[in-house]
Formats: structure tokens, sequence, C-alpha cells
């Protein structure tokens, strides 16, 4: 049957990806083809990287990115997928916000709001972290999330420091 438009079935995910220990930009650049070449995970778009200062953390100034994409998998299972890249990548949790070789963290998950012990969704912080609505907001511009429209949060937090990579 023809299709109306080329959108990939399933829902729009976006995952918030950081790192601030090691290759972090190559790290980025990894996880984000291992997340496009699983099955269920379609049309994935990687925003551009970002160098970012830590927010309420520490260590070395972050690497930070957007992804989108389709997707069929549940909401459970898209976070089963990031903690397992992450621990590819050496993903050690010594204490709360600590410097890491990588974060992936589920983002958005279409329209859906959870509250569950292990999925907060919408991302309980993202409407305040430049470092996420930076590259947010080059992958979906005018997107409004619940708190506002993606870039008048961004213009909230003009004292974050964040520049592109290149
Ligand atoms: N992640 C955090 C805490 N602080 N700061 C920056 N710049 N980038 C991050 O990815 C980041 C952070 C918790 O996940
Ligand atoms: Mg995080
Ligand atoms: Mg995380």
């Amino acid at each position: 049957m023809i299709q109306p438009t080329d959108v990939a079935p399933g829902v729009d995910l976006y995952v918030g990806l950081g790192a601030n220990l090691g290759e972090a930009a190559d790290t980025l650049l990894h996880a984000a083809d291992r997340l496009a070449r699983t099955p269920g995970i379609l049309n994935l778009r990687l925003s551009p990287l970002y160098r970012s200062a830590p927010v309420d953390s520490s260590g070395p100034d972050y690497i930070n990115a957007v992804a989108h994409a389709r997707t069929a998998l549940p909401p459970q299972a898209v976070l089963t997928l990031l903690q397992a890249i992450e621990q590819e990548h050496g993903r050690q949790r010594p204490y709360r916000n600590a410097p890491r070789t990588l974060d992936l963290d589920l983002l958005l998950y279409g329209d859906r709001r959870i509250n569950e012990p292990t999925l907060i969704v919408p991302h309980p912080r993202m409407h305040e972290r430049a470092f996420v609505l930076r590259p947010l907001a080059d992958l979906a511009p005018g997107l409004i999330l619940a708190q506002g429209r993606l870039e008048d949060l961004l213009a909230g937090c003009i004292d974050q420091a964040i520049r592109p990579l290149r």
C-alpha cells in the first residue's frame, strides 16, 4: 500500500547523549550508530555535538548531543537498550551526577507521560538544561514542552556555557 508520507511507523523518540570521560565525542558517535543499528529504532538523526560546562556535576567539560528516531519499542525496552549501550562503554555510577564515559537519557517518548520507579518521561530536568535544549532545538525547532516553547526555555538558560564542538 502506498503511504501518504515517508514517516516511519511508531512514536517519536528523543534521547540525550552526554559524556565527559575518555574520548567523549567518539563515544557519542559510536553510541548513536549502535542505536541506529538496533531493530525497532528507525530513521535515527543525530544533532550536532556541543561542548558544555558541567551542570550540577564535576570534572571536564561534557560533550552533548540529542538523537531523534521513530521507534516501535516500548519505553521500558528503550530504557534497557540505553542502559546496555552505557554498559558497553564502561559506565560506572559511583555517586549521583559523577563524571561518566556515557550517559543516555530517554528524554521524550511521543506525548507519553511515564512515572515509574525506574523511568520518568519527559525527563524531569530537560527543560532547564541548555545541553539538552540546544541540540534538541536543532532537531525539533518550535517544539512545545509542558514548560513552554523550546527556544523560550533555552533563552532562560543563558547562564549555562555551551558551544558547538566545531
Ligand atoms: N549530565 C548530568 C549532570 N550535568 N552537565 C552537562 N554539561 N552535560 C551533561 O550531560 C550533564 C551535566 C546528569 O546526567
Ligand atoms: Mg543525564
Ligand atoms: Mg542518565
